[in-house]
């Protein structure tokens, strides 16, 4: 393709004249035209991923680098004196996710693309996303991050369709972003949307009128769900997603020559955690308004409909009042009713039923004995699910049943976030582990070769500097790259346990505050955001913050150590984060994490894990060795145990270890309530009750090791031959957690698609 003409062509006028917005659209056309040439229209049987959440990030350079047109570009805006750099800046990122959950479907969509296969992602599209966050007085506060306000790759399609909801018809409209393979076809990620959105009922950061669903339905991603509107606007927006979705399915299918009874020779639906689950009940009546009987129109979305769970956490195990659907989605009810029935009539098994004995609708039910297939996303979680928390369902369906550890995309993960470190090990090993990512293993003939291992620390630095660039760019802080980068980045919820985290910083801080100077400087970075209505969550962001304005003002300490929580984690943060980063810290309670993602793409750009043995941890740890790698913690049937016993009691931590009592009662401490220049602070007293009254997952018994281990780890950095032998195996052995070999599985396994 000559990029150069057409560029210039959209541009009307030479590159060297035009601006570096009237080059991004110019972009912009000529990369979705490039896209759209790839598409592909056969294929009998088709996969429809639907999910609310897709974060996708920005899509510029990674639409280049799986068109091929990367370089080219590159080098063309050079010699025109543009930078493609500065013309990213102004591509918006996507907010259409919150974190894992999200960033997954966007890793599989790219996958399914590149391995050629045909599947579309169907979601929403959130005007505001999920939030944007600031910092204000040490707390989080929300802002609308309002994206499609700029110029974006949406396309605009003529499809539409009635939906009823609450007793009022609305019309749907559904926008497309273009999905390119890496070298291979294009597929579409379809999210619907409604013309009537208004965002001026927006006021006071992201409050809303949570009734008046014309104008709010797709305006934010999880609205606050801490009263009724609220929890109602969830089922509005889940039903839209998934009646869209049904009709959207059964049209093409038809289109393609289906009569219906073999719809499950055309489609495939994989339902991402159970916000999809309605498109079971819906897919039935929609069968059955097009003349099916509900016995056909059962049978056959039972083979069409695979689950995924991804928690097994209560709060995203949704379960809706039958009450709310009645007002809302009256015509699915009589559906979910015979569901129930059906399968209370043949188990007489009070636990698998759908709707419980308080008129509550399990949709992970719905999922389980409609669906055909259940999976975990982490050899632990798949079996925490069949051996704990579904053992009831397994024991129904132990064939339904199977694990699909999760993966991350290397194009993004690797290649576009981490140049540097993908030129140099294209010259070591060649190109193949682009495609097949366990040719990374080859990596391994040279972990004793010491200039191999001083230009992977060479890079290591280089990616350290280029972040404390952008951080004192865009945040005015000044990092030091000499110190080591101990980075948690992720969502913020205590089962992670950031505050474990913070604990290990506030005994440093105490110590160097007493004269024990540490031997290593530590740069400890935090990337999270806490859903809005997430008070304890909140409170361990304003703690964290606190902790950092006391050192930042201290010069003594800010020698040895530095706090930093970076405001607005997304996916561009974490493209700069992620290749910067000596430590991974991934620190759940052992049992909790499903699986976990970012620990993979850390391990991908060389940072060592400091972790527990839970989610694909686990299986970090098989593929590293216990050499390259730190675990500490209980394990995860230890946890279980000590839930199943209520055995666990913080008090008893508090009042026996003088450590822990140190750093938790620095919480409320003069020097940390005083920053507040009042006498005491809700949110740090707040949280410091939590600790001890509560600490439901755990800080305590994990401490004294992990402080154990982490500064062992930081110890181990000084021999830096060591060290980098450690990141060169990492890199070597992350090829199995690449998406590519996920989504083999899947195919493989659940949608068998040609
Ligand atoms: O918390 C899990 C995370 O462990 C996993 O990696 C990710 C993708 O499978 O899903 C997250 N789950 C959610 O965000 C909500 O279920």
């Amino acid at each position: 393709m000559d990029i150069e003409k057409k560029l210039v062509d959209e541009l009307g006028k030479n590159i060297i004249e035009a601006t570096n917005e009237e080059i991004y659209r110019a972009l912009v056309s000529v990369v979705n035209k490039a896209a759209i040439d790839k598409e592909e229209r056969n294929g009998k049987k088709k996969l429809y991923y639907i999910s609310a959440e897709f974060l996708i990030g920005k899509l510029l350079s990674n639409n280049l680098i799986n068109l091929g047109l990367f370089d080219e570009v590159h080098e063309l805006l050079e010699k025109n004196g543009k930078n493609l750099g500065d013309i990213e800046e102004l591509d918006a990122e996507p907010s259409l996710g919150n974190g894992g959950l999200g960033r997954l479907a966007s890793c599989f969509l790219d996958s399914i693309a590149t391995l050629g296969l045909n599947g579309d992602g169907v979601g929403l599209n959130y005007h505001m996303g999920l939030f944007k966050q600031t910092f204000k007085d040490r707390l989080q506060s929300e802002i609308p991050d309002k994206w499609i306000d700029k110029d974006t790759f949406l396309i605009k399609t003529d499809v539409s369709y009635p939906v009823s909801m609450g007793g009022k018809m609305y019309n749907s409209v559904m926008y497309d972003l273009l999905v390119t393979g890496y070298e291979n076809r294009t597929n579409r990620l379809h999210l619907f949307d409604l013309e009537t959105i208004d965002s001026s009922i927006i006021k006071n950061g992201i409050d809303f009128d949570k009734e008046a669903v014309d104008k709010n339905l797709t305006l934010f991603l999880y609205p606050d769900d801490s009263d009724e509107a609220g929890r109602k606007l969830r089922i509005y927006q889940q039903y839209f997603m998934v009646c869209n979705a049904a009709h959207l399915i059964l049209d093409e299918a038809v289109s393609k020559g289906s009569d219906l009874y073999n719809l499950d020779e055309y489609v495939v639906i994989q339902i991402n955690d159970t916000h999809p689950t309605m498109v079971i009940p819906e897919l039935i009546r929609q069968l059955m308004e097009r003349g099916l009987s509900i016995d056909d129109a059962i049978e056959i979305t039972n083979k069409c409909c695979a689950y995924t769970n991804h928690t097994i956490l209560a709060e995203a195990l949704e379960k809706w009042p039958i009450g709310y659907l009645k007002s809302i989605v009256p015509q699915i009810v009589p559906i979910i009713e015979v569901l129930d029935d059906r399968i209370r009539r043949k188990y007489e098994d009070e636990s698998i039923a759908i709707i419980d004995r308080n008129d509550f609708v399990s949709m992970a039910a719905i999922d389980i004995n409609y669906g055909y297939s259940v999976n975990g996303v982490a050899g632990l979680h798949t079996e925490i699910l069949k051996n704990t928390e579904l053992n009831n369902f397994y024991k129904i369906y132990p064939e339904k049943f199977n694990n699909k550890t999760n993966g991350i995309t290397f194009r993004r993960w690797l290649m576009s976030c981490n140049p540097s470190l993908t030129k140099y090990l294209e010259e070591l090993i060649g190109e193949g582990f682009i495609k097949d990512s366990f040719l990374l293993k080859k990596l391994e003939e040279y972990k004793d070769d010491k200039n191999v291992l001083n230009k992977l620390s060479e890079i290591k630095m280089q990616n350290k500097q280029a972040f404390c660039d952008y951080i004192e760019k865009t945040r005015g802080i000044i990092l030091d790259k000499d110190t080591i980068f101990d980075v948690q980045s992720k969502r913020l919820h205590e089962y992670k346990r950031q505050q474990l985290n913070l604990l290990w910083a506030i005994r440093r801080y105490l110590d160097i505050k007493a004269g024990i100077i540490p031997e290593e400087r530590v740069t400890v970075i935090f990337g999270a955001k806490a859903a809005p209505a997430y008070t304890i969550a909140k409170d361990i962001i304003h703690a964290i913050l606190s902790l950092m304005q006391l050192i930042e003002n201290d010069e003594d300490v800010k020698k040895y150590l530095r706090v930093i929580m970076l405001d607005n984690y997304n996916v561009d943060v974490a493209e700069k984060l992620i290749p910067a980063c000596d430590i991974s810290e991934q620190i759940s309670l052992a049992s909790k994490e499903a699986s976990g993602t970012g620990n993979m793409k850390y391990m991908l750009n060389g940072a060592v894990t400091l972790g527990t043995m839970d989610g694909a941890n686990v299986e970090i740890f098989e593929n590293v060795g216990e050499e390259n790698i730190y675990i500490f913690g209980l394990s995860s049937d230890e946890v279980i145990a000590k839930y199943k016993n209520g055995s666990y009691d913080p008090k008893y931590y508090y009042d026996n270890n003088a450590e822990i009592k140190r750093a938790v009662d620095f919480l409320v401490s003069k020097e940390m309530i005083g920053l507040s220049g009042k006498d005491h602070d809700e949110s740090l007293e707040r949280l410091y009750n939590e600790f001890l009254n509560k600490d439901y997952f755990m800080t305590f018994p994990d401490f004294d090791e992990y402080c154990k281990v982490r500064n062992k780890a930081h110890s181990d950095y000084k021999n830096q031959d060591e060290w980098s032998r450690k990141c060169l195996l990492n890199i070597a052995n992350a090829g199995y957690f690449s998406s590519d070999r996920t989504i083999e599985e899947y195919n493989r396994d659940i949608w068998k698609l040609q």
